[in-house]
Parts: structure tokens; sequence; C-alpha cells
């Protein structure tokens, strides 16, 4: 019988996600058409170089609570795993979509062999989701993801703020006493 696999580390850090060099991927939170926009999306494709925008198009348009890989380009990681969290009062069901991105991005890096993935807090900035209960989807569904994620060993989220931080900490501690 094969040894159980040890389960990933998961973590919370204040910080920028494009500056993460020990992730082998970052997550993207995209709008449906892939391309650059504002907040994590601008910062993502300011780094990665006009090279992303190209290699998206391929991708695009995708729905919410779906997932894809890129190559990071110009950032510091292998590869760019891009979701479209759901709009806060307009997609629904909210919860369900939220957790499909952290389900199918640990899915996508399970398949691609990566050891590590960073993610930002979806959908809680233009997206406008409510920072507690995004961070408690959220959560709730890497731990119950990386139960069966193969190759992935470590999980980071990445905070803008320390109140943002604050929140992520706080549910993972609940999730992982
Ligand atoms: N690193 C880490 N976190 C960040 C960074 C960064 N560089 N920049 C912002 N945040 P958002 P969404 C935080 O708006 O709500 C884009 O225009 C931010 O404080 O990037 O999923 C896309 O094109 C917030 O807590 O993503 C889409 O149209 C969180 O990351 C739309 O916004 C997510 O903020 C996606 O909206």
């Amino acid at each position: 019988m094969q040894p159980k696999a040890a389960l990933a580390t998961i973590e919370c850090v204040r910080g920028d996600i494009t500056c993460q060099p020990d992730m082998d991927a970052v997550v993207n939170a995209a709008n449906a058409e892939l391309r650059p926009g504002g907040g994590v999306a601008g910062a993502i494709h300011r780094a990665a170089g006009p090279e992303l925008d190209a290699a998206c198009r391929a991708h695009a348009p995708i729905a919410p609570g779906q997932a894809v890989i890129t190559d990071a380009f110009g950032l510091p990681n292998r590869h760019v795993i891009h979701c479209l969290g759901p709009v806060y009062g307009r997609d629904h069901p909210a919860e369900t979509l939220l957790g499909d991105c952290h389900r199918n991005a640990i899915a996508l890096a399970g398949d691609a062999g990566l050891a590590s993935i960073a993610f930002p807090a979806l959908s809680t900035g233009i997206f406008g989701y409510p920072i507690a209960e995004a961070a408690e989807v959220a959560v709730q569904a890497v731990v119950a993801a990386l139960a069966d994620a193969g190759s992935l060993q470590r999980l980071r989220f990445v905070l803008f703020s320390p109140d943002d931080l604050a929140v992520f900490d706080a549910a993972l501690r609940s999730h992982q006493p």
C-alpha cells in the first residue's frame, strides 16, 4: 500500500501577487475576456508583459468559476492560472462559483505537476465579494481540494492589506486549528 502523502501546507501573507518568486503558479483575478484590466489582473499583465495578453486570447472568454492556465512570461513563476470569480450580487450561486475557482485552479496545478500555488483574494476587489465571506469560502474550498491535489505541497493566500490578512488568517485558523 502506498503511504498517504503529507497534506499540503497553507499560509497567508501580506504582499503583492506579482512578487511570489518561490511559487510555481500565481492565480489571476481575471475578467471574462482575460484582458489586462485593473487590480490583480492589471498588475499580473504589467509584470508578465504583452506575451501574456497574446497567450490569453486562445482561452477567452471564460465563465464564472472557470480557470485556465498559461505560461507566466515575465513573472518569476512557471504559470499563471486565470480564474473568473463571481461578481457579488450578480453571479449565482456566488459561494459555489467562488469555490469552483479555487477547486479548478488547484486541479489545473495538480494536472501540471506543480508543487506550489499562490492565490489573491478572488472577487473581493472590483467584484465586491465581502472579504470575510470570501475568506471562508476560499479556505474551505482549498482545504478540501488539497486533500486530493496530487503534486501540490504549498498553497499561499497573498493579501494586499493587513486587515484582509487578519480575516484570512482567522478563517484558516478556524479550519486548521
Ligand atoms: N496583489 C495581491 N492582491 C491584490 C493586488 C496585488 N497586486 N492588487 C489588488 N489586490 P481585484 P476581483 C487585491 O479587483 O474583485 C479586474 O479589473 C484587492 O485588494 O483585482 O476578482 C479584472 O479585470 C482585492 O482584495 O479582483 C476583473 O474585471 C483582491 O486582490 C475584475 O477586476 C481582488 O481584487 C476582477 O475583480
